[in-house]
């Protein structure tokens, strides 16, 4: 049996945050007493079938308060964000919200960019929320990168990243790290041989589980159940990573309501229509005749980002990933088809974390964010944590505020049945 042992660093919580970061919002948001209370109001409206997988709305939005001067995004001719098509030598990915940030130079148009300008853009533009900014930025410095910059696409040459481009390969080249399978719109990569082409066939699809003109929560939610079992089904090397499937999967559904929709008076939290999404996915032509380009996703004129008041931070997000997970159980099973398909087999929960935490009470309290949370270390196993300072504060910072149970080591033999984690990727 292979354990691996988190650093001390880690389980210690509350350490302090780079200056960089914006350091009063983090303490704010650190300090709030509702967490617990927030995610009770949310069981129990699930358990009550009184809400669906957008069961947090109306808990984490209580009230109204568009502006449309602070909430409006400017890419209009001149505003220095107009959409600029990338060149053959700029980096893009798998990330439709990230590959927009380049094209209008909210992030460096070639597609790699520190940590540091990843914060700034995802805060600004579409207001995530700064916790789980700084440790999704941090967890590409550490996984795809050189700890201080990375690449949104795939390897970045020297005249990319200069000589500290070298180390990491990109989000592309983050197979069962960062990126994962039953994506929304991207292929699997032991299937397709690819993982960041945008499927025009998938992205239809995603279109027609949100009848009525616009794309919501609950029609995402049963869009990725969907997605789950067609991959399994069709996949022999299909896998549910610990934090790809668990954690990544999810984000890479929420935030397309969350992220993209565009927000007005009337509608505070948000509305998307297929017009608004085709856009930032990069599609072109109409309903029924789409034709996806990836690397051109674009923001929208006219458009307006989520409230200032109601930024997307870690409990908001976790709250989200309870609702899908409640609706359907199965997002949570950890394991993977072993080489045919429909062959798919869960590992043990408790087995896989040392009895820290069991499949019967993760969705209990903050249990399954601090599962996901602690797991983040389990991608890189290779890594010395202890020197990662960025993405252990990070880390150490949300499972503090969680009050995370502490989880001493993962039993990760338990993955090396699935084809799909044991197979090395090629990049
Ligand atoms: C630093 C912040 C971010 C990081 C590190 C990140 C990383 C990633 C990664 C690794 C994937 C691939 C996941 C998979 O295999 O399914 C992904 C997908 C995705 N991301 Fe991001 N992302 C970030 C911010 C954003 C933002 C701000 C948005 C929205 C504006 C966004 C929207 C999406 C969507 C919709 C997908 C799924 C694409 C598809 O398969 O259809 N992301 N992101
Ligand atoms: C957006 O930017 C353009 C170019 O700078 C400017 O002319 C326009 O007034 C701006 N729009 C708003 C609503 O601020
Ligand atoms: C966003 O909503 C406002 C208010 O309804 C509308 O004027 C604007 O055109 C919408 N933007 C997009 C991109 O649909
Ligand atoms: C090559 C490159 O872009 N290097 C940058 C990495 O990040 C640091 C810190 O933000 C920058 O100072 C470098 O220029």
């Amino acid at each position: 049996m292979k354990l691996l042992f988190l650093s001390q660093s880690l389980l210690i919580g509350f350490l302090p945050l780079a200056t960089a970061f914006p350091s009063a919002m983090l303490a704010a948001a650190a300090n709030d007493p509702g967490v617990l209370k927030r995610a009770e109001e949310i069981s129990k409206l699930l358990k009550e079938r009184q809400a669906g997988a957008d069961a947090a709305t109306g808990v984490f939005e209580p009230l109204n308060t568009f502006n449309a001067k602070a909430q409006y995004v400017n890419v209009s001719k001149g505003s220095g964000h107009e959409y600029v098509a990338p060149g053959p030598n700029d980096l893009r990915g798998p990330c439709p919200g990230l590959n927009a940030f380049a094209n209008h130079n909210f992030l460096p148009h070639n597609g790699y960019a520190s940590v540091s300008q990843y914060i700034d853009a995802t805060t600004k533009v579409v207001g995530m929320g700064p916790i789980l900014s700084v440790f999704l930025s941090a967890y590409g410095g550490a996984i795809d990168g050189d700890i201080l910059n990375w690449s949104m696409g795939g390897t970045p040459s020297l005249t990319q990243g200069g000589v500290t481009g070298v180390l990491g390969n990109g989000l592309i080249g983050s197979h069962n790290k960062y990126e994962g399978d039953a994506s929304p719109t991207r292929p699997d990569l032991y299937q397709s041989g690819n993982n960041y082409k945008t499927v025009t066939s998938q992205f239809q699809e995603m279109i027609d589980y949100s009848p009525g003109g616009e794309v919501t929560l609950d029609s995402l939610t049963s869009f990725r159940s969907h997605r789950f079992d067609t991959q399994i089904s069709s996949n022999p090397k299909f896998f549910n990573g610990p934090f790809t499937g668990v954690l990544v999967q999810p984000a890479a559904y929420t935030f397309i309501y969350r992220f993209m929709a565009n927000h007005s008076a009337e509608f505070p939290a948000g509305r998307l229509s297929y017009d608004v999404i085709q856009s930032w996915f990069g599609v072109q032509g109409s309903n029924g005749q789409y034709n996806a380009v990836q690397g051109t996703e674009r923001i929208p004129e006219n458009w307006y980002r989520r409230a200032i008041e109601y930024p997307y931070e870690v409990e908001y997000f976790n709250a989200d990933l309870l609702a899908a997970a409640t609706l359907h159980p199965k997002f949570l099973d950890i394991g993977g088809n072993t080489g045919t398909t429909n062959s798919f087999t869960g590992v043990d929960v408790s087995d896989f974390t040392g009895g820290v935490f069991n499949s019967k009470t993760l969705l209990d309290g903050n249990n399954l964010g601090c599962f996901v949370y602690q797991l983040a270390a389990q991608a890189k196993p290779d890594a010395v944590l202890g020197v990662l300072t960025q993405l252990t504060n990070a880390v150490g910072n949300i499972i503090g505020k969680l009050g995370c149970p502490q989880l001493q080591a993962i039993d990760d033999a338990q993955l090396s049945q699935f084809p799909g984690y044991s197979q090395k990727p090629v990049y």
